[in-house]
């Protein structure tokens, strides 16, 4: 992979990139579409292998999320930033990680409001505080710092709400006794297996993390290895840990009826999709079905919500999904393919009325 092979056919407008010459780390921020807003997206802080593997993330990230704002009709563009790390994000040390802050606050600065941040992976609220402080332009700070706080739970309502509405889709009227697979046991993946320990569903977990995969355990969950998430039978696959797990081989062996989670970027590649889609796998589009996190951040910050407003919009997740079915159904297409041609046609009713 190589830095000209992401830009050919990105589409997106600006990507900076600096080098912290003290620590050694990239910061990467990739700027996709401001046509319908300031770009917003999260901070993601982790180890890569190449600048180059830190740039494709950032600006694939980017792209969803303008899909994401669009689909949720939110006022704001897709943007994403990358903290690419010298080492794995657990092995730097307060001091390196408050100069890292500090610098990435300088990035917001200079970019000036065109582009927002928020918590991705590797970083959180109290992330948000300090760069707020220096900047003026992160979401997703502590309450305590004047914010809306975490995002996880809200998204993890989301998830729930698009699982459910993909089990309606696949026939599952209801997930009790029903299998459920979760992959990932974070804030997100820990708050939808509790939901669903509640709804009755069978629940099946993993995590890499052997202390979460106790907790799941204490909820109600059967813990498997993480390696056998992917081959248990399940009517549900939710996934809430990193991007890119299902990629056509994958997608063509899954025992599941329905995929629907949190991780962005689930799909390798868009081939994956149409695999699902031939195997009648019902699949939520990511960017639908974690726009929770997104709709409590701007909707919270930018639009004035209450958290009971933000709650009636998450429900609406089930609604954009029914129209992505709708649309998958009719031109038989899959359900990504539908979800970013829906997304596409609002960004382009926008740039017709600008
Ligand atoms: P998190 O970092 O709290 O949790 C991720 C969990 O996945 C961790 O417990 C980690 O140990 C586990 N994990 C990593 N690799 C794994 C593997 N191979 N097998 C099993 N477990 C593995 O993150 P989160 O906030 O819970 O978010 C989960 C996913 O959802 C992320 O991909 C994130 O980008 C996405 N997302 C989160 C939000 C939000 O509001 N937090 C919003 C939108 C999207
Ligand atoms: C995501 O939803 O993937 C994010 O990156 C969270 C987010 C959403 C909106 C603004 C900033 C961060």
């Amino acid at each position: 992979m190589d830095i000209d092979e992401t830009l050919t056919g990105w589409g997106g407008q600006m990507i900076t990139l600096r080098r912290d010459e003290h620590t050694g780390a990239t910061f990467v921020v990739a700027i996709h579409s401001t046509a319908r807003g300031p770009a917003a997206g999260g901070t993601r802080a982790m180890h890569y292998d190449s600048t180059a593997e830190a740039v494709d993330d950032a600006t694939r990230l980017a792209e969803v999320m303008t899909m994401k704002m669009a689909a949720a009709d939110l006022p704001m563009g897709g943007g994403k930033s990358v903290i690419a790390l010298p080492a794995a994000r657990h092995d730097i040390d307060e001091h390196t990680w408050h100069h890292l802050l500090a610098v990435h606050a300088e990035n917001l600065r200079l970019l000036r409001g065109s582009y927002w941040t928020g918590p991705d992976v590797g970083t959180g609220s109290a992330d948000m505080d300090i760069m707020h402080a220096a900047s003026g332009f992160a979401f997703g700070r502590t309450e305590a710092a004047g914010g809306p706080g975490s995002s996880a739970p809200v998204t993890a309502h989301g998830v729930h709400v698009a699982l459910t509405a993909g089990a309606a889709r696949a026939g599952i009227g209801d997930l009790r006794d029903h299998r459920v697979a979760v992959q990932g046991l974070g804030a997100v993946g820990m708050d939808v297996v509790d939901r669903l320990i509640k709804d009755g569903a069978e629940v099946i977990a993993t995590d890499v993390d052997r202390e979460r995969c106790d907790r799941a355990s204490t909820l109600g969950a059967r813990i498997v290895a993480p390696d056998d998430i992917m081959t248990v039978e399940s009517e549900v696959f939710v996934p809430c840990a990193t991007g890119g797990v299902i990629d056509p081989a994958v997608a063509d062996r899954i025992a599941t009826r329905v995929v629907a989670g949190a991780a962005n970027n689930v799909l390798s590649d868009p081939g994956a999709a149409d695999v699902l889609n031939s195997r009648g796998i019902v699949f939520a589009p990511d960017f639908i079905a974690n726009s929770g996190g997104a709709m409590h951040l701007v909707g919270r910050e930018v639009l004035g919500w209450s958290p009971d407003e933000v709650s009636r919009h998450v429900e609406s997740i089930a609604t954009t999904l029914d129209e992505v079915f709708t649309l998958s159904d009719r031109d038989h297409i899959s359900t990504e393919t539908a979800a970013r041609r829906i997304a596409g046609n609002r960004l382009n009713q926008e740039a017709d009325d600008a």
